[in-house]
């Protein structure tokens, strides 16, 4: 098989290091004897960026040429993290990198170090984007992601007395992987009002007049597959003041600062990242970013449409749109009044073409995360959507009432228009109803929102029209990049590299599984992932922690439906337990490090003092003499993509412990299982078809099955529900003060035992106490430990975002790959 850098990486180490001195030279202007780590990241980024632009063009200039169908990926959220090592390995030239600069005396991990983290997302829906990206460029298909260029991606997360702390994270300081488009801009009208007039033949011409403009500018990020040229495009859209007369005559007529003000509030709209995951909460602001973003995009589509000449009614054969979630449902909207207003066509051929047209994934089924906006600031911000809106509504109701006529609750429940005071309109079903495919993101989340809140629509469009397609995650990035020698250990029992473009073939894998040779060797790797995360927890926290120790990890935003607080109050059941014990006892224990990590939205109060908890737990037991190495408790500070590159192989047990039914698939579950790691976790998400895959032999599962959640939550609210006794005394230790000031953490507590116990907490603490008892004595053994990750490890091609992007390029988006 042939390599990449064959034709597009470097030739050699001298070839590398020469291209690396000159951008030295030249494009940083600097003297080689005066280049840091800084300017060393600099100048091979640079010397990367120039081979991947090559592969770009050629990847472009083949797509339009043979007028190939697209995908559009709109997101507002692209979890990039870094892309130089990316780069390095999709392009085959890592190797080459690495002696070119140790030549010049640097260590190529120092270098990777350098690199800020592109981090335009909050959790797992703007992940999974970027992992789309790699598979839809690795597996050849024409695809473009759109989204916005953030100034300030998520914020830093900082922790100060236990307590987080927000920090902006400014990013674009020095960003080589974008190229500004000053060219390619898109003018965005806001606001203004909609004049209604007859044509001579009687037909109603709407015109959308007046109000604000704002510039779009195209910024484009090359994104290239493994092993091969195929290079796609992610646009990025940045926002500036139009400059029209009206700023030039406020200028010159002395009105500077208002001058300037109109251009702060243009720049406003792709200033910052909304830091909510899982959360609504309607702000204007966020509605401009979405059809600012919407606006630019389909602007782009539909210019580059117009160019091949071709009739209206094939646009669905040149374009494919997919919905991350209802972020972007305006463009459903927006596509129906260009075709309409704009281009004439007439509203039945236009629906149908838009109906062809999208498809919307849906993320959640937590009614606090789906997507509502007031009607009035539709109306003042785009009055001729907002028509628009009323009149897809309109015509989709009266299909409804013809279908199943007299029934006025059906109508009143599916109508886009909720009948609240103040009127809101829902995103989701606007999605629904202008798509040709709803699909959820795992099969459990698949079943539940056709029977919860899609279930009117399942039996209004059929069946067919929702589906299933299971997340998946580049074993490009979350294994061969996180996990190197671990993919070299894998290579040499798989017959090569063949296995990161079809992870199906890790299942050579269960060959080996009684190879003691083969076994030590994985146990080395683990060991020394551990060591390295070990590092860098003295080198940030200055705690000591035994890397023989079983590490249990749980990383992920903070969240109460995710249940980091039954995690806790399970480390401090195990410590009160430990403390309980004679020294002779306390010898026979396995030995723990409870590590933490992830972001709270700056308004989710529970979510704060979740982690304040943690903290202080930390700060009692990890200088306990009592306990020593027996249990130590870490909250890793501001995880982001790429900590989970350092943590993920160094975990023994990671933790998806969400209340049943909540957690719509997760993704790090299968990126843990991938390096190596067992899982403890509930029924819920792609947890369900990983025990499917791997074996339940092979998991632990505990608590609640999602459809006894409701009649559990009905008997919180009506019925007697004596909390657990064990969950009883955690709260006793809380409130006698053993971790601070007990009044900190008094909402968590009431949440449980007050408040309904909503996720359950409770009902589920004994099975997940004994389940984790379980894991201490299996963790004992660790032959058939290690023999458990090498049969998991064996069993995950299934869980490859390849496989997921081949079901939506065949399933929903009827595009075939074009090699370059
Ligand atoms: C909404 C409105 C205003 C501001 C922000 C939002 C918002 C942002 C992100 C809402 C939801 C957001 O993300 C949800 C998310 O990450 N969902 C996760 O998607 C993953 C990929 O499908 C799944 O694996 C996770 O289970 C699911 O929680």
């Amino acid at each position: 098989a042939w390599t990449k850098h064959e034709f597009s990486g470097f030739k050699n180490k001298d070839d590398f290091e020469r291209e690396v001195v000159r951008h030295v030279e030249t494009t940083l202007a600097r003297s080689i004897y005066n280049c840091d780590e800084s300017a060393a990241y600099s100048a091979s980024s640079l010397a990367f960026r120039d081979r991947l632009i090559k592969d770009w063009n050629k990847t472009q200039q083949r797509q339009t040429f043979t007028d190939s169908k697209r995908v559009y990926y709109l997101s507002l959220e692209f979890l990039m993290g870094r892309a130089f090592d990316n780069a390095m390995l999709n392009l085959g030239a890592k190797e080459v990198a690495k002696e070119g600069l140790a030549e010049l005396g640097f260590r190529i991990e120092d270098i990777i170090g350098q690199e800020h983290d592109a981090a335009l997302g909050n959790g797992g829906l703007g992940r999974l984007a970027a992992c789309f990206l790699d598979s839809l460029a690795t597996l050849n298909y024409p695809a473009w992601g759109y989204g916005l260029r953030y100034r300030y991606g998520i914020f830093k997360q900082e922790i100060i007395d236990g307590y987080q702390v927000e920090v902006p994270d400014y990013w674009l300081d020095f960003n080589p992987w974008e190229f500004p488009r000053h060219d390619v801009t898109v003018e965005i009208q806001f606001y203004g009002h909609v004049d209604k007039r007859q044509d001579e033949n009687g037909k109603t011409i709407a015109k959308w007049e007046g109000g604000e403009m704002v510039t779009a500018v195209a910024y484009d990020v090359p994104t290239p597959g493994y092993d091969t040229p195929s290079t796609n495009n992610l646009r990025l859209w940045s926002s500036k003041a139009a400059s029209g007369e009206f700023d030039f005559q406020k200028f010159n007529s002395g009105d500077y600062e208002s001058s300037v003000a109109d251009q702060q509030r243009a720049e406003t709209i792709s200033a910052v990242l909304y830091p909510n995951d899982n959360l609504d909460r309607g702000k204007e602001l966020r509605l401009k970013q979405q059809y600012f973003w919407v606006a630019a995009s389909l602007y782009d589509i539909v210019r580059r449409f117009k160019k091949s000449k071709r009739k209206w009614n094939e646009f669905p054969d040149q374009v494919a749109i997919q919905l991350n979630d209802t972020h972007p449902t305006l463009a459903i909207v927006e596509l129906q009044r260009i075709l309409v207003d704009v281009e004439g066509l007439e509203w039945d051929e236009a629906w149908q073409i838009v109906t062809s047209t999208f498809g919307y994934t849906n993320h959640t089924v937590l009614p606090e995360a789906l997507e509502k906006w007031p009607v009035g600031l539709v109306q003042h911000l785009l009055p001729r959507h907002l028509q628009i809106i009323y009149d897809i509504n309109l015509f989709f109701l009266q299909s409804v009432e013809k279908r199943y006529p007299n029934d006025r609750d059906l109508l009143r429940r599916v109508s886009i228009i909720e009948e609240s005071q103040p009127k809101m309109v829902r995103m989701a079903y606007l999605a629904v109803v202008g798509s040709h495919k709803v699909n959820g993101v795992a099969e459990l989340h698949s079943d539940l929102i056709q029977t919860t809140i899609f279930r009117d629509f399942v039996a209004i469009f059929g069946e067919d029209k929702f589906t299933n397609v299971t997340n998946g995650i580049t074993p490009r990035r979350w294994l061969h990049q996180a996990n190197p020698r671990l993919s070299e250990l894998i290579a040499s029992k798989a017959d090569g590299y063949e296995f990161l473009k079809d992870l199906t073939l890790l299942n050579k894998l269960e060959l080996f599984i009684d190879d003691k040779e083969f076994r030590k060797e994985w146990a080395e790797i683990k060991y020394a992932n551990k060591v390295r995360l070990a590092r860098y927890i003295k080198s940030t926290l200055g705690i000591n922690v035994n890397p023989a120790a079983l590490f249990d990890v749980q990383v992920k935003r903070i969240h109460e439906y995710k249940r980091q607080q039954l995690n806790i109050f399970g480390v401090i059941h195990r410590y009160l337990t430990l403390k309980a014990m004679s020294p002779e006892e306390r010898k026979m224990q396995q030995p723990r490090v409870s590590i933490f990590g992830g972001k709270a939205a700056p308004g989710y109060w529970m979510a704060k003092q979740i982690i304040h908890l943690i903290n202080n737990v930390g700060a009692l037991v990890n200088k306990d003499p009592d306990i020593g190495d027996l249990l130590k408790v870490i909250f890793l500070e501001d995880y982001n993509v790429s900590k989970a590159e350092i943590i993920t192989p160094a975990s023994d047990l990671s933790e998806h412990i969400s209340t049943a039914g909540t957690e719509a698939s997760g993704t790090s579950n299968m990126k843990f299982v991938l390096n190596g790691g067992l899982i403890i976790g509930t029924c819920d998400g792609a947890n369900i078809e990983i025990t499917r895959e791997i074996g339940q032999e092979n998991i632990f599962l505990f608590g609640t099955l999602s459809e006894d959640v409701e009649d559990l939550r009905h008997v919180h609210t009506y019925g007697e529900h004596p909390i657990d006794p064990n969950l009883a005394k955690v709260f006793d230790a809380i409130e006698r003060g053993m971790f601070g000031e007990p009044n900190d953490f008094k909402a968590m507590i009431s949440a449980v035992r007050d408040h309904g116990d909503y996720y359950l907490v409770s009902d589920d603490f004994q099975s997940y106490i004994d389940t984790q008892k379980m894991v201490d004595e299996e963790y004992q053994n660790q032959e058939e430990w290690i023999s458990k990750c090498i049969r998991s490890v064996a069993r995950m091609g299934f869980f490859s975002s390849d496989r997921c992007i081949n079901e939506y390029a065949e399933g929903i988006w009827n595009i075939e790959p074009l090699a370059v």
